[in-house]
């Protein structure tokens, strides 16, 4: 088998998803830093592999593949003989997949990538109400997901944990989760960071929040 090859960078967080998943299904791979915030991802040999242009990207062998969503479901699929984190069973594995697009367009989408576009990439000091209600909204759904649950797509860690964790605990540094009024979601991410391979996702939150607390920004009303 090739070395498999990880494109990214830690403060992004479909890229930490990505590597939980690496952790969590002990696959060794190389790590290759491509910092979005310097532009590089524009490069001649990028654009070649991802015409897209985002981050994360999975080299395997001559494949390459992104969107973290794709690569994640790539990964269990070809290294696991477990499908515990992304079930072979059709209705156990909708339910995952409902929330891996729910990720991608709501909570990573709509919630973390606009109002990061503002604040950390357009230096914009008065963000809109809405960029922030759309953060509660995606705390609201996810709570009401984890009703009677332990975990986002059921009672077992699956890839729509690996996958929302990323961007939630980014998140929590514009709107921080409430325990009274977010009990389900607060355990759960207390849960999350019990998972033995959780500082793959740690660092680069960290590193994250330090980037967002860095700028000062009000919401106007
Ligand atoms: C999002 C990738 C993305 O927008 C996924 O992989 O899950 N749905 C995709 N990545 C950003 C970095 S980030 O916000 O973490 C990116 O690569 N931006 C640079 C660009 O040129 O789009």
């Amino acid at each position: 088998m090739a070395i498999l090859k990880l494109y990214g960078l830690d403060a992004s967080p479909p890229v930490r998803a990505v590597k939980l998943t690496l952790a969590a299904l002990q696959l060794d791979y190389e790590f290759i830093v491509v910092d979005v915030t310097s532009k590089q991802q524009l490069s001649k040999e990028y654009l070649a592999k991802n015409p897209q242009h985002t981050v994360p990207l999975l080299e395997d062998g001559d494949a390459c593949i992104w969107d973290s969503h794709a690569i994640m479901c790539y990964l269990v699929s070809k290294y696991s003989r477990d499908d515990s984190l992304y079930p072979r069973d059709l209705l156990k594995r909708a339910v995952v997949d409902q929330r891996l697009h729910f990720e991608s367009g709501v909570v990573f989408a709509n919630a973390l990538r606009a109002i990061t576009k503002l604040v950390l990439f357009f230096g914009v000091t008065e963000v809109p109400k809405e960029r922030i209600e759309a953060i509660t909204e995606a705390y609201d759904f996810v709570e009401l997901f984890l009703k009677g649950h332990s975990y986002m797509a059921g009672d077992q860690l699956t890839l729509a944990d690996l996958s929302l964790i990323s961007s939630i605990s980014s998140l929590v540094a514009y709107v921080p989760v409430d325990a009274a009024k977010y009990f389900n979601l607060s355990n759960w991410i207390k849960r999350m960071e019990l998972l033995p391979y959780y500082e793959q996702n740690a660092k680069g939150a960290a590193m994250f929040a330090g980037a967002v607390k860095s700028k000062t920004f009000t919401v106007a009303q």
